[in-house]
């Protein structure tokens, strides 16, 4: 109880140092207190958190713990995803339109302003978020479950405080940013993008002639968008709480610009999806299902021939549909994939760094958290260390993302 009181002085603290820091920043009412009740470290039974391993907010130490679980499949190779780019698949389309405005423009809040902006009539149609304490705090692993992803080594980092979402961004908070800016996404211009053939009819699967060749559950599918995630006949009409899919990376960008946020670099993803735990291979511990419950949307079964939903989804599920970590924030491992703001890398410095932002450029962006296609046999991605990418205009029907924000303007 006395953590929670004083972080809670913490947070309307730092509240009320950024809210006078001018337009652009948070609207206060989206600032939540960001430890549940029931989720203060410590109290799960199923998985105690011995008390040299909790994170206070400001971290004394780099002390790090044992982890117990850590035999992983050698095919844990991949799930095919990042293979998911486009001109690999499809011979270019012609008449691709590209904005010449950068979006942090075109799709910032000042130039939607306007009295029918439904986010003055809905909170809901941007999520809310609450503070990660900065500190210092460990990046990566040195015991990767892949090693090709560049999962490590462990490396220390100094990180500012942030905001971040506490959910995966919403259909029905991306429907909003579309009716309010009349965003067109990088799918809809393409004309397709690409869906988990298991999730596809037999008569949409029928009129598909290619897949993509490295992992060919993946198929192109016309029409396929955030709004039609299936393709021609599909809407979201029945999911408007469930993460947007089918975003590319400069969508991601667009809405986050558009909401006063921006997405979170890939450090930051990484420092806050351990929810207060230190090197854990979970949010939530090292032991996946605690007393046989599901912590996260993930895979149960054979991938890719037979999905059980034993967690009760076989696609995406409701955001917040699975209990939050110990920051407060919800399916920051599975259900949708999220894209970070970093450009792809698998070389690290181990010389301690202060808000890390990734390399400078590259061809790919970085994903954390994995989706509800992971399992442990096929794509080990939804551990804390695990990262994947796909190049920016990638956009599918596992991958979504959630935005972050400043405290002091510039460090993010
Ligand atoms: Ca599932
Ligand atoms: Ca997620």
């Amino acid at each position: 109880m006395l953590r929670c009181f004083t972080f809670t002085l913490i947070v309307l603290t730092k509240y009320s140092a950024f809210c006078t820091e001018g337009p652009g920043l948070v609207p206060p009412d989206l600032v939540v207190d960001p430890v549940p009740p029931d989720l203060v470290v410590g109290t799960r039974a199923d998985d105690p958190v011995p008390p040299d391993l909790v994170v206070e907010p400001v971290p004394p130490d780099l002390v790090v713990g044992t982890r117990a679980d850590g035999a992983v499949p050698s095919e844990s190779a991949g799930c095919g995803c990042q293979s998911l780019k486009r001109d690999s698949v499809l011979d270019p389309l012609g008449g691709r339109t590209s904005s010449s405005v950068s979006p942090d423009v075109k799709y910032s809040r000042m130039m939607n302003e306007m009295p029918s902006n439904p986010r003055d009539e809905d909170e809901d149609t941007t999520s809310k978020m609450v503070l990660i304490p900065g500190g210092e705090t460990l990046m990566g692993t040195d015991e990767p479950g892949i090693p090709p992803d560049g999962e490590g080594p462990q490396r220390p980092v100094v990180l500012d405080p942030f905001l971040m979402d506490t959910q995966e961004v919403s259909n029905l908070q991306f429907q909003a940013f579309v009716a309010a800016t009349g965003y067109v996404t990088e799918a809809e211009q393409y004309g397709d993008s690409f869906v988990f053939e298991g999730i596809l009819s037999e008569e949409v699967k029928s009129q598909i002639s290619q897949a993509v060749a490295a992992a060919p559950w993946w198929l192109p599918v016309k029409g396929a968008s955030w709004k039609s995630p299936e393709g021609q006949g599909s809407d979201v009409t029945e999911r408007l709480q469930h993460p947007v899919l089918h975003v590319s990376w400069k969508d991601a960008e667009a809405y986050c610009s558009w909401a006063g946020k921006r997405l979170p670099h890939g450090g930051r993803v990484g420092h806050a999806l351990q929810g207060r735990l230190k090197d854990r291979l979970f949010p939530w511990g090292n032991k996946l299902t605690p007393k046989d419950q599901h912590y996260a949307n993930l895979w149960q079964g054979d991938f890719p021939t037979h999905n059980s939903a034993e967690d009760g989804y076989a696609q995406t599920s409701p955001v917040m549909s699975f209990p939050a970590n110990g920051y407060g924030l919800y399916d920051m491992v599975g259900n949708a994939w999220e894209w970070t703001s970093d450009w792809w890398t698998v070389y690290h410095t181990t010389d301690r760094q202060r808000n890390p932002t990734g390399p400078s450029s590259g061809s790919e962006r970085v994903k954390k958290g994995g989706s509800y296609m992971c399992h442990k046999s096929y794509c080990y991605r939804y551990r804390c260390a695990a990262r994947s990418q796909n190049t920016p205009d990638s956009s599918a029907s596992n991958l979504g993302f959630r935005c972050a924000g400043a405290v002091d303007p510039g460090v993010i």
